[in-house]
């Protein structure tokens, strides 16, 4: 009598396997498995997906059949953390089937997730060594390590005055970048302007997916606005009226003093304002002379006072500062 022998059809090798972000939003969402033949889902005993250090069992309900012998996992989630993009890694698919139990077939899946814009930080409001203003600095972070992304890889968006970009020029690392101008000209990024990668500048990462879904992830463009610090000096103290002592108020970094006002006002120990005054703007600093005599032009006693120093730029304080100085016979 013959012997009817069923079809058993073995572990089926893996022919390849990738990980995309199908959605560009910077979280790997899909694992793609394809097979040597095809698959059903009940040959499969486990399978695992491994995300850089972390297994994770894959419940077989949410495999989804592309075709007889290729598949893909909703990874985005379960096997991926969704709170940091993040479009490159490792990650091991592992099969085990019923019919051969103890047999691994496993597959490093290919990096096929381009990448997306994380943030984008725009440092405004600095200045030359002439006082000029220098060019905004850009920085900016992806969800993985990339070439450099050229000259102008961004879309950035403001609710009313539309769509703008930036033209950039690498400055000392390739996610920091000089804005040369912005276009068209005559926009001023605002904070809360959205950001993201023009898919026209095809950028992309080390392996060459290029970042080609026009939604890929928005960012809120940051602002921060660089401010000069200042500080101030006397010199000497105590001072000996009536040789007069030189209150000094000087920008650490270039910033055009003509756009400040200073102003000095000296308190007794009793707290008596005694000097009230602008101070002069020199070009590069602002000075005070101070000879020991009050807005009345009496000559102070010889004791502690406290000039307070006050940067304003418009009506807004950005600097102030208190210094004890000394009057001697
Ligand atoms: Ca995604
Ligand atoms: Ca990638």
């Amino acid at each position: 009598m013959p012997v009817k022998i069923g079809f058993r059809a073995g572990a089926a090798a893996i022919n390849s396997s990738w990980y995309i972000d199908s959605d560009a939003n910077g979280i790997v969402d899909r694992i793609y498995l394809q097979f040597k033949r095809p698959v059903k889902v009940q040959e499969f005993d486990t399978i695992r997906v491994q995300w850089n250090s972390l297994s994770h069992l894959i419940d077989p309900g949410t495999i989804q059949f592309v075709n007889d012998s290729t598949f893909y996992i909703p990874v985005e989630g379960t096997v991926v953390r969704t709170d940091q993009p993040l479009t490159s890694g490792f990650m091991l698919a592992a099969v085990e089937f019923k019919a051969v139990k103890g047999v691994l077939r496993t597959s490093n899946a290919i990096d096929s997730a381009a990448p997306v814009l994380v943030s984008a930080v725009l440092h405004s409001g600095r200045y030359n060594l002439s006082g000029e203003p220098d060019d905004d600095t850009l920085i900016c972070e992806f969800s993985e390590d990339i070439p450099a992304p050229g000259n102008s890889p961004f879309l950035l968006a403001n609710p009313q005055t539309g769509q703008y970009r930036f033209n950039l020029t690498p400055y000392h690392s390739k996610t920091t970048f000089l804005v040369n101008s912005i276009d068209p000209s005559g926009i001023s990024p605002s904070d809360n302007d959205s950001v993201w990668i023009d898919i026209s500048a095809l950028v992309k990462d080390s392996s060459g997916n290029i970042q080609s879904n026009p939604s890929n992830r928005r960012v809120l463009l940051q602002i921060i606005q660089e401010e000069p610090q200042w500080m101030a000096r006397i010199g000497p103290n105590p001072v000996r009226p009536p040789s007069p002592a030189i209150i000094q108020v000087t920008p650490v970094t270039p910033a055009p003093v003509s756009r400040f006002r200073a102003q000095i006002v000296i308190f007794d120990a009793l707290g008596n304002r005694i000097i009230d005054s602008e101070m002069s703007s020199m070009g590069r600093h602002f000075k005070y002379q101070w000879n020991g005599y009050n807005r009345r032009g009496r000559r102070v006693g010889v004791g502690t006072y406290m000039a307070q120093v006050i940067v304003k730029e418009n009506s807004k304080t950005v600097y102030t500062e208190k210094i004890f100085v000394g009057v001697k016979k």
